[in-house]
């Protein structure tokens, strides 16, 4: 096992956030409803112990002392997201209040000497774009380039990177397909219609963010990125052709997806030949082409928590006759973080490096997300109360291990922001599983405490020395 690597003194630390996860402020500022405050509504039974999107870790009240906390870590990066529902009205218009809002927080993370990197979507669908069909219906996507254009305009001259989507492959994959979140469909076609205005979406914005660009309306030296899970694909040591079949179906869905549509302006030909032939037609329209020439980008945001192990499937189509690519293949090696029911294989961090840099090259990308999620961590508090969180120090270290070889053979990573510094709402789990280096107190009207993991946090954001 490896015991010491060195990351380059450029190299960046950071918090990965979202707004519909910390915010709270739910119904304040003008917000609109989103899906997940419509859905905390209606079944509220769904999130654990009944804790909906209303609250979110308070951070609205208490953005000074998070950046502060932040700064005192050694981190000066940090992503979150601006709410659509709060940016903008139902007629498309800017919403004064929450854009206010908004730059009271990006000053006060300048201010506390922490650079913000802004997403525009974390999951948010505003309410009542889901009624008129959400990502299904291409109005939904010009709506989202109006929001991007107002949020470049207002926000330009404070932000300097930019994000159109975190994790686009969610919606298609858990609303869309397993039918898992709101709107809780499970119909593949569908899905891929999702997935495709999606992309649409991203290239649409990132062509207001050229223009705006152009039209001095940024700062010179603004970037835009895209933020995906990307997962390393892998099948049994002893493939099939029909397993290889199948990695290269989930990977091309998952992954090439937005790789390519970021590098090459351009959807992965393969992929959209599988599909043509298995009855799937995308609602492509003349001179989508054109549009998604845009969606190419400056760098790449790689969250990473666990790999895609898969297999050849034992039926091509389902009962419900949606085709089925892919069947899951358990790795008898595996090793899982059981709270969340995730496998953790840090290695798979420095693979999806190196098909970065072999695949993509000169595509510059920083790991946008990584971290552990634990349940019921008052059990590992000692005497003093401290959390000894020697899991999360393990499993950060390991991950960084790997990044810094990836780095060593030539992959151009040049970050690493931490999911989620401080512990915060997560959607239908809510409070469950704490991914913070900090902790929040319900209890006691969300303080801020610390876990060992932040001692060891300031040590390594102060030397660039794993270990
Ligand atoms: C990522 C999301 C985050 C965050 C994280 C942890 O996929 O971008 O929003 O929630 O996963 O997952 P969870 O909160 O479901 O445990």
């Amino acid at each position: 096992m490896i015991k010491k690597a060195h990351l380059p003194q450029q190299f960046f630390f950071g918090a990965a956030l979202s707004g519909p996860q910390t915010e709270g402020a739910w119904k304040q500022y003008g917000k609109l409803e989103s899906v997940w405050d419509r859905w905390s509504q209606d079944d509220i039974d769904c999130f654990h112990n009944k804790v909906g999107s209303y609250v979110g870790n308070d951070m609205i009240n208490r953005c000074e002392e998070d950046y502060q906390i932040f700064r005192s870590l050694g981190l000066t990066t940090a992503r979150t997201s601006i709410q659509w529902t709060r940016l903008v009205d139902q007629n498309g218009a800017l919403n004064r209040a929450g854009a206010d809002l908004y730059h009271r927080m990006i000053a006060t993370a300048k201010r506390e000497g922490i650079d913000l990197f802004i997403n525009l979507y974390h999951f948010d669908m505003p309410a009542y774009l889901l009624d008129r069909g959400g990502w299904e219906n291409r109005e939904v996507v010009e709506a989202f380039a109006n929001y991007a254009r107002l949020a470049f305009r207002e926000f330009g001259h404070e932000v300097h990177c930019w994000f159109t989507f975190n994790e686009p492959i969610v919606e298609p994959e858990n609303s869309y397909t397993k039918g898992l979140n709101i709107p809780f469909i499970r119909d593949f076609r569908r899905a891929c219609a999702v997935q495709y205005h999606i992309a649409l979406a991203h290239s649409l914005a990132a062509r207001e963010f050229r223009l705006a660009k152009a039209a001095g309306l940024l700062q010179n030296d603004a970037k835009l990125g895209l933020v995906n899970n990307f997962a390393p694909p892998y099948t049994k040591s002893s493939p099939t052709d029909a397993d290889l079949d199948a990695v290269r179906m989930v990977d091309g869905l998952h992954n090439r997806w937005w790789l390519d549509l970021v590098t090459r302006g351009s959807l992965p030909c393969d992929i959209l030949d599988t599909l043509g032939k298995r009855g799937i037609s995308l609602p492509i329209r003349p001179g989508d082409e054109e549009l998604l020439s845009f969606g190419t980008v400056d760098w790449l945001g790689f969250n990473y928590y666990e790999p895609m192990r898969v297999q050849a499937p034992d039926n091509s189509i389902d009962d419900e006759g949606n085709p089925v690519f892919a069947k899951p293949y358990v790795w008898s090696k595996r090793k899982m973080n059981e709270s969340r029911g995730w496998e953790i294989y840090p290695k798979g961090i420095y693979d999806f490096g190196m098909k970065i840099k072999r695949d993509y090259p000169g595509l510059e990308f920083f790991v946008s997300e990584n971290g552990m999620g634990v349940e019921n961590e008052d059990l590992f508090r000692d005497d003093e109360g401290l959390v000894q969180d020697d899991y999360r120090i393990a499993f950060i270290r390991e991950h960084l291990f790997w990044i810094a070889r990836a780095i060593d053979e030539g992959a151009n990573c040049v970050g690493y922001h931490y999911w989620a510094v401080i512990d915060n709402w997560s959607w239908t789990n809510a409070f469950k599983n704490r991914y913070g280096i900090i902790g929040v107190d319900l209890a006691h009207n969300y303080e801020r405490y610390e876990k060992k993991s932040a001692a060891w946090m300031r040590k390594l954001t102060a030397t660039h020395v794993v270990e």
